[in-house]
């Protein structure tokens, strides 16, 4: 009973350490987002969901993947019990985010799958990051394994919904659904490489203008100045008199 009751306690701290894990990493994306977006005056994250696998979830892989059944053969075998999820504007900052978070120093790089360069046959698109933190418990410090799946916007929409149609269908998805769900990667892909070329166009001109996005620093042809300027009363909707126009 007493080894039970022990196994219980071992296996909660267990499960904690990867709650702190996510929580740690969750503060240094923060700190990433609000920094770069004081400094760029944009946000390269759109959205963050993080999650700890259920205990039955991390059993069900461990029979799956024929882990040694102890704390340790599944802290080494199972790379995905703490997860977060970063959803980026731009392909660039999937890449600029995993370079930011992987460059700390606390922070180790332990596995990196890039689907972006490599799509997945089916189409699938995300960087993969297995990292490593250092969780600072009362009596140790218990190194915390953390996957980051980084994408855009466009391919996080694509994953989800193929992650719904696979369930649905029990993992054999229909040969037409597949060949639509591979179109619609090459869709994903192209406007995401549309919305890169417009915004490496705005950073540019944004360069050029001073760094703001500002509407009021937008520079206006003098003629326009002009032209505004003797047609102001109009555009106020009165005469030059003070009246409201046709009145
Ligand atoms: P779930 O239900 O999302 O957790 P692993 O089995 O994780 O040790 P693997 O499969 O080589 O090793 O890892 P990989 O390729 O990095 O994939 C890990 C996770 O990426 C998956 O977790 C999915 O969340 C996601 N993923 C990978 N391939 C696909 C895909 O084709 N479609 C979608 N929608 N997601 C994908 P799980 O545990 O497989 O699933």
């Amino acid at each position: 009973m007493r080894q039970l009751a022990q196994l219980r306690d071992e296996f909660t701290r267990f499960m904690m350490s990867y709650e702190f894990g996510v929580a740690e990493m969750l503060t240094k994306i923060n700190i990433l987002r609000e920094e770069f977006t004081h400094i760029h005056r944009y946000s390269p994250i759109e959205h963050v969901s993080s999650r700890v696998k259920s205990a039955e979830s991390i059993l069900r892989k461990v029979q799956r993947k024929d882990v040694p059944f102890t704390l340790d053969g599944i802290r080494e075998g199972i790379q995905d019990i703490a997860g977060i999820r970063i959803t980026c504007s731009f392909i660039s900052d999937t890449y600029r985010l995993a370079e930011m978070i992987g460059g700390q120093s606390d922070v180790t790089v332990l596995e990196t799958k890039d689907y972006i360069a490599r799509p997945k046959p089916n189409g699938y698109q995300s960087l993969h990051l297995i990292v490593e933190v250092p969780v600072f418990l009362t009596d140790r410090v218990q190194p915390v394994r953390i996957e980051l799946q980084i994408r855009t916007i466009a391919m996080d929409f694509w994953a989800s919904l193929e992650h719904k149609i696979y369930y649905k269908y029990d993992r054999n998805i229909p040969e037409r659904l597949l060949d639509e769900l591979t179109e619609a990667a090459t869709a994903a892909t192209m406007l995401d490489q549309k919305m890169e070329r417009l915004h490496t166009e705005v950073e540019q001109w944004k360069g050029t203008t001073g760094g703001t996005t500002d509407r009021f620093d937008i520079p206006v042809p003098a003629e326009l100045v002009e032209l505004l300027a003797r047609h102001r009363p109009i555009i106020d909707g009165k005469n030059g008199d003070g009246r409201i126009g046709g009145q």
